[in-house]
């Protein structure tokens, strides 16, 4: 697999010295762009847009086309591993994902089995078909549900306020929550590596809900599985490939994340970046943290709230600009753009002042 040309991300993801920080943003292919809009509309449905590996490599090259931005990440989703298992992934046309199937009872949880991973095989067409079209220009990353997150959806049935359900289960039937943990956490390891074999440079861990749970039963239903997930990936991939761990709502549990394995922490943005810096010390690069509300802001407020991410990262390697979570439908993109270029340069100048302090 050749090296991208560009590869500041991968660097920042060592805690490499770069240039200057590399930004992507999450869901950075979305309906913030009129584009995207256009090719979904086309498809007919989102699914039809993840199951097409043209079309999923077409709106994965939209925001790279408007901005300079230093990474691609798959169009997909995290719910597609347990469609493949056979809870029937749905999506209403306001946008929110259901089960038609969900794991209702303990019948249906004794019945779970593994994904089956033919029915993944257009996820790793995806991948291969868009580390083709980015030509090694920058990295792509690859991603997956934390095993966590996945059960909130599969146990609830869907998008909910609280997944209420899933933790009732955490209380009444542990036992039964972590069957699901376990089939999770072994899917999502394969369907992982399959990423890394079909072409992936990067890999990230989206435990989305993980924050909804209490200090004692995060480290226990949801990091321990992350564990899981990241030592058989490291086990069964044949070169290493960083993984980066986003868990919102997080930021008291960082020390024991950057324990888990991972190479990089994704941090929500109600944690200053200073701070999760000298909690976490150098051991890991951090990823993250504008609030997204900001991008719904004029340009100027857009470039005073990034230069105030920016300071608080601090100019030394390690750090990946991004949002604490998804990019909002509502964000115009020249403010994306203003973001991309603040970041860019305002970056670039930090970085040379800091070598010039370590030469
Ligand atoms: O209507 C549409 O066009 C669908 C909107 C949409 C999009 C653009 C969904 C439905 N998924 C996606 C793509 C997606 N999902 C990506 C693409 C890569 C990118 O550009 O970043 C990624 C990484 C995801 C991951 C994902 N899906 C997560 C974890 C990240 C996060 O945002 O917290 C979760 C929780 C999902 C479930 C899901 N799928 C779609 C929606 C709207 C949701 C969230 C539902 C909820 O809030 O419960």
């Amino acid at each position: 697999m050749n090296k991208p040309r560009n590869d500041t991300l991968l660097r920042a993801l060592r805690c490499e010295p770069t240039p200057y920080t590399p930004i992507w943003l999450m869901r950075q292919a979305g309906r913030y762009l009129p584009e995207y809009n256009a090719t979904r509309a086309r498809a007919g449905s989102f699914m039809r847009l993840c199951q097409d590996p043209d079309l999923a490599t077409e709106v994965t090259l939209q925001p790279l086309a408007r901005f300079p931005l230093d990474a691609a990440i798959l169009f997909s989703d995290i719910l597609t591993v347990p469609d493949a298992m056979g809870l029937g992934l749905c999506f209403s046309e306001g946008g929110g994902p259901r089960f038609e199937r969900p794991l209702a009872d303990e019948a249906a949880i004794t019945k779970l089995g593994a994904p089956d991973f033919a029915h993944l095989q257009y996820v790793f067409d995806a991948v291969a078909a868009i580390k083709r079209a980015l030509d090694d220009s920058v990295p792509l990353i690859g991603f997956a549900g934390s095993p966590f997150t996945l059960a909130c959806y599969m146990i609830d049935g869907g998008s909910g306020a609280d997944f209420g359900r899933t933790r009732q289960l955490l209380y009444m039937r542990p036992d039964l929550l972590h069957r699901v943990l376990e089939l999770n956490a072994a899917a999502t390891a394969i369907y992982l590596v399959e990423q890394v074999r079909s072409g992936a440079d990067a890999l990230m861990i989206f435990d989305t809900w993980g924050g909804l749970l209490t200090a004692r039963s995060y480290v226990d239903f949801s990091l321990a599985y992350v564990e899981r997930v990241v030592a058989e990936v490291r086990q069964r991939c044949e070169h290493s490939v960083p993984v980066i761990v986003f868990t919102k709502g997080g930021g008291q549990w960082l020390e024991r994340i950057a324990g888990c394995g991972c190479d990089a922490i994704g941090i929500d943005w109600s944690t200053d970046l200073g701070e999760a810096r000298s909690r976490v010390g150098r051991r890991v690069a951090l990823q993250g943290n504008l609030d997204p509300q900001v991008l719904l802001a004029p340009p100027n407020v857009v470039e005073r709230e990034a230069l105030a991410v920016l300071r608080a990262a601090g100019p030394e390697p390690g750090h990946v600009f991004n949002l604490g979570h998804g990019i909002l439908p509502a964000t115009p993109p020249d403010n994306v753009a203003a973001l991309v270029a603040c970041v860019r340069t305002h970056s670039g100048v930090l970085h040379r002042q800091a070598s010039r302090r370590t030469n």
